[in-house]
């Protein structure tokens, strides 16, 4: 990662009085103690450049500056220094405490308006001093345009104020920031060769293949390899005809357990939902929260989160198949709501799971902050395609060709879940 060019990563500088606790918000999102924090103000001077990782949205680079309202001898050189770093911005955070927005804050705002750079305000210390309704709405009045509230040093807190700021950047970053991974061309070499398995059941609209299909051979195509598509009944004797075994097997959700069965060890194999889960969504986080099945148990909610309001066939895979093999996965008598299209409750904390769709009619943006509020409200979210595979035994088989994702499933589980092979 460290090879990412400078100019690739998202630029965030971080700004605010001294001793507000930048530097500490900067060791809370990075995970590591990386930048010198202490009670005395003044203890960053000059500008410090960190880049890291943030997923999901890739590599960033972070600027932890000196504090704003610096009054030693050396104050109008750190200030300039800090004034130059909203030149190398793209968004801006303003850390500052509850009911405490005057000079330094309102200059910081000023300053990020005429850069054109969006905001976010993070109120810090809500351990000592608690954020207040009406302070927030002051901030989104004063330009902010996502507003958070953490505890960058209290460490039950900084999962939950991590998970925040990301949602809040997912909202406001710019738009080529949430470019997507690779679709599938960076599992195929050049000149490769994918089988698709379709199914061609009574939910497959009529004369067409689905979105999902088409794309994957577009990308295929794209990357100078090619794709045969197939029906599951087909698959075997199509594999057979093959000179050489295909470089990648994809398969519909529906038929995984087949597929797994009839191919053979050394071709690697997933499904569309899980390719999708790449593309639009935060893989490592749905392949995570799959984990969170075997916590389940009777009177547990779970909520099927369908993001458009598609005609429901009477075989529906959100509405009838997965609640059946969760029911019958689990042997309890768990309750099941679905929500669908642009309605996605507010209120996430009643659910025990999320097994959000495919989300092909949305984009990365708009998949990712579903996600996001999930995993800021700490419930565990996963998709059909990680879950379908998950109870039916062949997760690990399907997430292979993904060595990230494969590891945190398998942390995950060996953190708490059952272990199976
Ligand atoms: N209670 C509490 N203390 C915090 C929090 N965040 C930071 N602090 C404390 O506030 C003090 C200042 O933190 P720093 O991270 O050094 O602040 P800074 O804004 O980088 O300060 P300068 O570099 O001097 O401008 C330290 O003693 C931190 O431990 C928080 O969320 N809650
Ligand atoms: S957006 Fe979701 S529910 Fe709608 S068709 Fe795509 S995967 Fe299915
Ligand atoms: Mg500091």
């Amino acid at each position: 990662m460290e090879k990412t060019p400078k100019s690739m990563r998202l630029h965030i500088a971080l700004f605010g009085r001294a001793n507000v606790g930048k530097s500490s918000f900067l060791n809370m999102v990075s995970g590591q103690d990386i930048a010198i924090t202490s009670p005395l103000p003044g203890t960053t001077t000059d500008v410090v450049e960190k880049s890291m990782e943030l997923l999901p949205l890739g590599p960033i680079v972070f600027f932890d500056t000196a504090g704003f309202n610096d009054t030693t001898e050396l104050a109008a050189s750190r200030l300039r220094k800090t004034t130059e770093t909203f030149r190398r911005a793209e968004i801006v955070v303003i850390l500052c405490e509850n009911g405490v927005w005057e000079e330094p804050e309102t200059h910081i705002m000023q300053l990020a308006v005429e850069h054109k750079l969006p905001v976010v305000a993070a109120i810090n210390k809500i351990d000592s001093n608690p954020a207040d309704p009406v302070f927030i709405e002051k901030l989104k009045a004063a330009g902010a345009r996502s507003v958070i509230a953490v505890s960058s040093i209290i460490p039950a807190q900084r999962e939950t104020g991590l998970a925040a700021f990301k949602e809040a950047l997912i909202a406001i970053c710019p738009e080529d920031f949430i470019n997507p991974p690779p679709l599938v061309g960076d599992l195929l070499p050049s000149g490769g060769l994918a089988v698709l398995i379709v199914p061609i059941d009574l939910q497959a609209p009529k004369g067409r293949l689905i979105l999902p299909q088409v794309q994957t051979i577009r990308d295929a195509l794209d990357n100078d390899a090619s794709a045969l598509v197939v029906k599951e009944r087909e698959y075997v004797h199509l594999l057979e005809r093959l000179n050489t075994p295909p470089d990648l097997i994809v398969c519909d959700s529906q038929v995984v357990m087949k597929m797994v069965a009839d191919t053979p060890k050394s071709v690697p194999c997933t499904t569309f939902s899980i390719l999708f889960s790449r593309l639009k969504g935060d893989m490592q986080l749905l392949a995570r929260g799959v984990v969170a099945i075997e916590q389940i148990k009777h009177g547990d909610k779970i909520l099927i989160a369908e993001s458009c309001s598609h005609h429901a066939a009477a075989d529906d895979i959100g509405r009838v198949k997965i609640p059946r093999w969760l029911r019958q996965y689990l042997g309890a008598d768990i309750e099941i709501d679905v929500y669908s299209g642009r309605d996605y409750p507010e209120n996430l904390k009643e659910y025990s799971l999320v097994v959000h769709c495919g989300s092909c009619m949305l984009n990365r943006r708009e998949t990712l902050a579903r996600l996001q509020m999930a995993e800021r409200v700490g419930v565990p979210i996963t998709n059909y395609g990680m879950c379908i595979a998950y109870v039916q035994g062949v997760l690990e088989r399907v997430l292979t060709p993904f060595p990230a994702a494969l590891d945190a499933y398998k942390r995950a589980r060996g953190m708490n879940g059952k272990i199976y092979s």
